[in-house]
């Protein structure tokens, strides 16, 4: 593989070597980074408009396993503005980060605490048609990141994700999937509390192009949701020696002197 999760040589910490633009001495925009919940707040970043996540867009969804992550792919029905955002960007899909138990997970941290899942979705800056020529532009991608947390009832609305999650449990398979309102996975309430920073990719090839809003409200799924992620899921294809993909996040990242905002208390 390219580059992998959680072992000594292969870790986040060594991307750096195969991806120079990932080791942390280059730029100071890496993601993700530590929130701070006693931040002061900035009453001018409205909420985002999210454009087709009421309903369910026509066509079929794409749900894939690529060894690094779950990726489900949305069409091209779908799109973000506003918010604070430098215009408008298409969304391309949405993928998970999780652990190897509900101690950890998410990508992202709050007051230094991992949540158990982090949920991401990616849009691209729609003046381009692609990730290739949006690499040119410091704020070429908008990811929207939703932090999921566990409780106590099977969340309705993330069953149609994760009843499909063991039909890719090997790396390379993928299953078609009928569209349903995006709406359904974003918190109920307090959608307006959120964070904004300029930050990069997660993974290689790690670009620091990427505006970040991160949900302040966690929504909630249950253990045997996150286990289907966290237990379920292969970096090997079908056939050979399983090994589980887990901890599919990368380390925190220092902040140096960038501005994190607060949308309105
Ligand atoms: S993340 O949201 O920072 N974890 C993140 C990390 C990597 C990508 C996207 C988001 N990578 C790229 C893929 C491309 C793909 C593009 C948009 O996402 O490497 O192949 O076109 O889907
Ligand atoms: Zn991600």
């Amino acid at each position: 593989a390219d580059f992998c999760y959680d072992r000594y040589y292969c870790s986040s910490y060594s991307w750096g070597e195969k991806f120079p633009a990932c080791h942390p001495v280059n730029g100071i925009h890496h993601s993700p980074i530590n929130l701070d919940g006693n931040m002061t707040r900035n009453k001018s970043l409205e909420e985002i408009h999210l454009i087709g996540f009421d309903k369910a867009p026509p066509g079929q969804w794409k749900l894939r396993n690529t060894g690094y992550s779950v990726v489900l792919d949305l069409g091209s029905n779908l799109a973000v503005h506003g918010g604070g955002l430098p215009g408008t960007y298409r969304t391309v899909q949405l993928h998970f980060h999780w652990g190897d138990s509900t101690m950890n997970g998410s990508e992202h941290t709050v007051n230094g605490r991992r949540y158990p899942m982090e949920m991401h979705i990616v849009s691209i800056k729609s003046i381009y048609q692609n990730l290739t020529e949006a690499m040119h532009d410091p704020s070429g991608l908008a990811v929207l990141g939703v932090f999921i947390d566990v409780g106590d009832l099977d969340n309705e609305n993330f069953t149609v994700i994760s009843n499909l999650v063991p039909s890719v449990a090997y790396k390379g398979k993928s299953v078609a999937m009928k569209p349903f309102p995006l709406l359904n996975l974003l918190p109920a309430q307090n959608m307006s509390r959120f964070y904004r920073y300029h930050g990069s990719l997660t993974t290689p090839p790690c670009s620091q192009i990427v505006m970040w809003t991160v949900y302040e409200v966690p929504i909630y799924v249950s253990q045997q949701q996150i286990d289907a992620f966290a237990a379920g899921i292969y970096y090997s294809e079908e056939g050979a020696n399983k090994t589980l993909l887990q901890r599919n996040f990368r380390h925190i990242h220092e902040t140096f002197t960038r501005e994190v905002y607060a949308s309105r208390d």
